[in-house]
């Protein structure tokens, strides 16, 4: 099953979105694998944003990061990558269609509220370096029949 990696950021958590974010994966009908609630290390936040490193937003970037706790969850289900990315919207909130996360709570591409893995080689790639594997809960729900064909 195709697992994605999903981060609600500090904003998101400061505004009392966890709930949120959360409800609208589960209502998509994502399985949720993992969670954890956690101040994210300099050296974490590094090597998540690794490929933005040099960029104009990277100090800032790994300063908001830092800032203050998020909430790190892996979610699965067929197309789960692509599903979370439709669910949180573009990158820039003002870009994201009406009806996603960042449309309906967002303004600014530096408080964008949550992540997503963006390919299902990352979504792996982030699961495994937020989480340990025994931290992974693989099981089924009684409803899965109903979501995955
Ligand atoms: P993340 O990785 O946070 O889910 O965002 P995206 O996958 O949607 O977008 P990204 O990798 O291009 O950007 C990573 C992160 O950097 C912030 N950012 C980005 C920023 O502050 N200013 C910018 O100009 C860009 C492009 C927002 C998301």
């Amino acid at each position: 099953m195709e697992k994605t990696f999903v981060l609600v950021k500090p904003d998101g958590v400061q505004r009392g979105l966890i709930g949120e974010v959360i409800r609208r994966l589960e209502q998509r009908g994502l399985r949720l694998v993992a969670a954890k609630f956690m101040q994210v290390s300099k050296e974490l936040a590094e090597t998540h944003y690794a490929i933005h490193k040099g960029k104009p937003f990277y100090d800032g970037l790994i300063a908001y990061i830092i800032s203050t706790p998020v909430m790190a969850m892996a979610w699965e289900g067929p197309n789960a990558v692509a599903a979370v990315r439709q669910t949180m919207g573009a990158t820039r909130p003002t870009e994201a269609a009406p009806g996603t996360i960042r449309h309906d709570f967002g303004l600014e591409v530096g408080r964008n509220l949550t992540h997503a893995s963006d390919s299902p080689e990352n979504g792996e790639k982030e699961v495994a370096l937020w989480f340990r594997e025994d931290e992974l809960v693989s099981w089924e729900r009684a409803l899965d029949p109903w979501y995955f064909e």
